[in-house]
């Protein structure tokens, strides 16, 4: 990787660019994951965490829920950001404060400034759990770039080009670990391999990672 610097930030918290739209903060949420666990745990409590079916009728291994002012969503119907939780009919919980102006900083801290994300998808990972090469370009705005953020178990995230065959690269994302994804990075074909089990202490045998949207 190129690019190594330090940022004047909390102790262990560094820098380290994936392209030119991409950056990586390691550590960035270390100091701040027991807040965004029980944030998390709130949420879930309203809107469950369950394995979606894609279009093609396949259970998804990664179980989701959402909060925000939408929510991602997939069924038979296809891929979808809708305002109601399909499981309750009820609106997504909202998105905690903290957690928005956590990601508005990762993204303030990348160069992307203005980030206003109205959805966060939540991903639980269970030790084999995986999410197969794809892009996200469900979002309306496609000029926004997407903020992820990994807490627990590590994974071995899995990035390429801009056509789902070509070169891919691996890098292994671990707990507190930020993403921005933006600019000519914003439509990469990514994935996840399968989580290999272990057990961390504030997350048990799992992996969350919480990728937030600007939809619109
Ligand atoms: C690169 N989640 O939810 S986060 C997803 O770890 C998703 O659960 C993975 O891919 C996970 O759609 C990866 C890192 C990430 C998120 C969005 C991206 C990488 C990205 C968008 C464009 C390019
Ligand atoms: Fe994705």
């Amino acid at each position: 990787m190129q690019d190594l610097f330090d940022i004047n930030g909390p102790e262990g918290v560094w820098q380290e660019s994936l392209g030119s739209g991409a950056t990586w903060i390691h550590g960035f949420l270390v100091a701040h994951a027991a807040q965004v666990l029980a944030d998390v745990g709130r949420v879930v409590e309203h809107a469950p965490y369950r394995h979606l079916t894609t279009p093609g009728g396949k259970r998804m291994s990664v179980a989701m829920s959402n909060c925000g002012e939408e929510g991602w969503v997939s069924d038979r119907a296809g891929y979808r950001y809708q305002a109601t939780d399909p499981q309750t009919a009820k609106p997504w919980p909202a998105m905690p404060v903290q957690l928005r102006a956590l990601a508005q900083q990762a993204a303030d801290d990348s160069g992307y400034d203005n980030f206003a994300p109205d959805v966060c998808l939540i991903n639980y990972y269970a030790p084999g759990a995986r999410m197969g090469l794809h892009q996200d370009r469900d979002e309306n705005n496609l000029t926004a770039p997407i903020v992820s953020f990994s807490l627990g178990l590590p994974a071995v995230f899995i990035w390429g080009g801009w056509q789902r065959t070509g070169k891919t690269q691996r890098i292994m994302l671990r707990h507190g670990d930020a993403v921005v994804w933006g600019g000519e990075d914003r439509l990469r074909f990514h994935g996840v391999a399968p989580l290999k089990d272990g057990e961390h202490p504030l997350t048990g045998h799992a992996r969350i990672n919480l990728t937030f949207r600007q939809t619109r």
